[in-house]
C-alpha cells in the first residue's frame, strides 16, 4: 500500500472543482486518508517548490499557490503515486490527454489546478510539510 500527496491548487478550489476531482480519485479505487483546506504561507510555498527556485517563473508560481486556499490530501492504494499522476495528466494541460484532470479541466501550465507527488521521496517531504512528520507512513 503506497501513499501519495495531492493538492488542488487555488484555481481548482476557486472554480469549485474539489468534488469532481475527489470523485475521480475515489472511482479509480484510491482511498482518502487525510484532507485539509488551507492557506499556505510564502515559506511553505518556497519549500514545496524549492526545486524550481532558479526558474524565471518561480515568483509567479509562489504568488499563484499562495493566492487562495488549497485542498491538501493524502491518498493511498496500489501504485498510488503513478496512478494519481496518470489521473492528473501532463504538467502542461495542452499536452494532457482528454480524460485526465488537466486534459479536461485546465488550459495552461501556469494554472494547472492540481499537484501530485512524483516519487516516494517527494511524498515523504510533502506530507511532512503539509500534514506533519507523524503522517508519513513507515514504508514511505
Ligand atoms: P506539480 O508539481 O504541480 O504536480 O507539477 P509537475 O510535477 O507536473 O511539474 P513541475 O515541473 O514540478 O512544476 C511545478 C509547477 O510549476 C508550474 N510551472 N509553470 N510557467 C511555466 O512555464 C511553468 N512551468 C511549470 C506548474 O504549475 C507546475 O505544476
Amino acid at each position: 500500500m503506497e501513499q501519495t500527496f495531492i493538492m488542488i491548487k487555488p484555481d481548482g478550489v476557486e472554480r469549485g472543482l474539489i468534488g469532481e476531482i475527489v470523485a475521480r480519485f475515489e472511482r479509480k479505487g484510491l482511498r482518502l486518508t487525510s484532507a485539509q483546506l488551507m492557506q499556505i504561507s510564502n515559506e511553505t510555498a518556497e519549500l514545496h517548490y524549492g526545486h524550481l527556485k532558479n526558474k524565471p517563473f518561480f515568483g509567479e508560481l509562489v504568488d499563484y499557490i499562495t493566492s487562495g486556499q488549497v485542498f491538501a490530501m493524502i491518498w493511498e492504494g496500489d501504485e498510488a503515486i503513478k496512478n494519481a499522476r496518470a489521473l492528473i495528466g501532463a504538467t502542461n494541460p495542452v499536452e494532457a490527454l482528454p480524460g485526465s484532470i488537466r486534459g479536461d479541466m485546465a488550459l495552461n501550465v501556469a494554472s494547472n489546478i492540481i499537484h501530485g507527488s512524483d516519487s516516494t521521496e517527494s511524498v515523504s517531504r510533502e506530507i511532512a510539510l503539509f500534514f506533519g512528520k507523524e503522517r508519513v507512513a513507515a514504508s514511505s
